[in-house]
């Protein structure tokens, strides 16, 4: 029975970099999840009969959304939903059970990184029929639809058994709980060489994957200790829990210092790695190395031809404007086309679609390529795990040897969480006001030769995506980048983006910190944004 409740609409349903991310308390008001899931479903055309994929990380309230979601999507005519079990997909898995099903698209349930349980976040995000995130078109048609919204449609059934696989009817509308990890370990085996990375562990090889209480667990212990023969216990932290623990499921120095720890260690694992919430992020360290999200998308790059997957080489490759320009001088030399976007997975899904680039990356340690549409933590765990088992050389030389044949992108973030909204908004507001009279001054003795506020036209479909990031480069190649985080929940998250070139030759053994130390003085010199927020330092760099 299909029933029509009436509604009135929420005003702060706007999606941000990623879907639409609140307080799980937010999630829970009255017709809360009903009211954004429907305006989802009033922006779209041509869904009867299609099918619909639902998943999420296993937070808190995934449970209580999937049910709702999948009585709506009854209710307004989808023909079948495919559901991981117990309700669990990571997003990069979701991207390709979308694919691969040819689903017409699917809602991933989750706040990614970000903390979750009863007093932590939850997030819902669309995802179009390539299996990307949808396209600013749709997710502002989605906001605008939730402004106005008054009724839903919703079928009046019991809830779906999610923990048996198999099909179930809903009010007319077939439900399938599909094993959340097959799929998505069939399409890994066809990137990588399984036979390769098996002789890796069993000539002793040792590595530790901190799954953070999150999706990438079952994942990981399927695929690294299943069937690539990793030791029982290569994979910590591995079962999913509503609140990750009590943790923060963010793969970063911060909330992985344990880790990192052990690797610096001479007695440690010979590789580290960790994901997020979600799924779709990754850390990588090497025994006495941290490879930067920035240097791993150049390392991958340069490396991806030695994986069976891409041995035909890549198109080209693709990286968020804040991501530094150490893969740009990858593609400059395997004469590929090179892109710079807007913060965030689905501006990387026309050129993928396109068949422009295979490879892409953000700074925020996500990597990805053309096999889905989405950021995929383990695929550049697995992808790293084959160049080492194919050079047989450690993390350490690898990068090392990177930087004596491209030199050093030094580079960091330097997070201020949780700022007031008010004074951040300001803030970018006089930034972008200062723009104009910047070029031509010299800091250090160094020139500025552009400043300006990062706008994208995308070259497939020639759509404008402006007020994307305040950029200041220097003639010595080095820049500054400041933006507002569209995933926060709380407040405003200033993000400041700090990069400088030291070129074959040059020092490339330098801490991070002090390589940038100049430059992080300028930064708030230009920004003021100590000074501004009454921080004397970053909530978190990374
Ligand atoms: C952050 C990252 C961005 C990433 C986004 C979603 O966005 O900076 O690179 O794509 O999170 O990642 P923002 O707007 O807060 O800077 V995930 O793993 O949270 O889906
Ligand atoms: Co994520």
């Amino acid at each position: 029975m299909i029933k029509t409740i009436e509604t009135t609409p929420y005003a702060d349903q706007k999606p941000g970099t990623s879907g639409l991310r609140k307080r799980v308390t937010v999630y829970q008001q009255p017709n809360y999840v009903e009211n954004y899931i429907q305006a989802i479903f009033d922006s779209l055309e041509g869904f009867e009969g299609q099918t619909l994929v639902i998943g999420g990380d296993g937070r808190y309230y995934n449970d209580v959304a999937i049910q709702k979601a999948i009585k709506i999507a009854a209710a307004n005519g989808f023909g079948r939903v495919l559901v991981g079990q117990g309700g669990l997909l990571s997003t990069p898995a979701a991207s390709h059970v979308i694919r691969h099903h040819k689903a017409f698209g699917g809602l991933v349930l989750s706040a990614s990184h970000n903390p979750g349980g009863p007093d932590g976040d939850f997030g819902i995000k669309y995802n179009v029929s390539n299996g990307g995130p949808a396209p600013e078109k749709i997710t502002d048609a989605v906001y605008e639809r939730t402004k106005v919204i008054t009724s839903y449609k919703i079928v009046e059934a019991g809830d779906v058994d999610l923990s048996r696989l198999g099909t179930q009817q809903v009010g007319g509308m077939t439900v399938e709980v599909i094993d959340p990890v097959a799929d998505y370990a069939g399409l890994m085996e066809t990137l990588f060489d399984f036979e390769a990375i098996r002789a890796l562990f069993a000539s002793g090889f040792r590595m530790k994957f901190d799954a953070l209480h999150a999706i990438t667990g079952p994942y990981a212990t399927e695929i690294l200790e299943g069937r690539l023969g990793a030791p029982k216990g290569t994979v910590v932290n591995g079962v999913p829990s509503p609140d990750f623990g009590g943790g923060h499921p963010d793969p970063n120095l911060v909330y992985c210092k344990d880790l990192y720890d052990e690797l610096m260690s001479a007695d440690g694992p010979d590789f580290g790695a960790a994901s997020d919430g979600d799924g779709d992020r990754n850390l990588i360290i090497g025994k006495g190395r941290f490879v930067t999200p920035s240097d791993s998308l150049a390392l991958l790059a340069a490396n991806a031809h030695l994986a069976p997957g891409y041995k035909a080489g890549i198109m080209g490759i693709a990286r968020s404007m804040p991501t530094s320009a150490a893969a740009d001088r990858v593609a400059e030399k395997l004469g590929i086309e090179m892109h710079e976007t807007p913060t965030g997975w689905k501006f990387f899904g026309n050129l993928l679609d396109a068949g422009r680039v295979t490879i892409c990356g953000e700074e925020s340690a996500g990597t990805g390529s053309n096999h889905v549409r989405e950021k995929d933590g383990l695929w550049a765990v697995l992808l790293w795990l084959n160049i080492l088992a194919v050079r047989k050389q450690s993390i350490n030389d690898i990068v090392t040897e990177h930087w004596a044949t491209y030199g050093r992108n030094y580079y960091t973030r330097h997070d201020y969480e949780e700022v007031d909204a008010g004074i951040a908004g300001q803030l970018m507001e006089d930034l972008r006001a200062s723009l104009p009279s910047l070029p031509g001054k010299s800091f250090d003795e160094v020139r500025i030769v552009y400043a300006d506020d990062f706008t994208y036209t995308d070259p497939v479909d020639g759509s404008v995506s402006g007020k994307q990031g305040v950029r200041i480069g220097f003639e010595d190649g080095s820049r500054i980048v400041v933006r507002l985080s569209g995933t926060g929940t709380v407040g405003a998250t200033l993000r400041l983006y700090l990069e400088s070139y030291e070129a074959v030759g040059g020092r490339h053994d330098l801490e991070t910190q002090t390589a940038l130390g100049s430059l992080i003085e300028t930064a708030e010199t230009l920004t003021h944004i100590k000074k501004r927020t009454g921080r004397s330092e970053p909530s978190v760099i990374t």
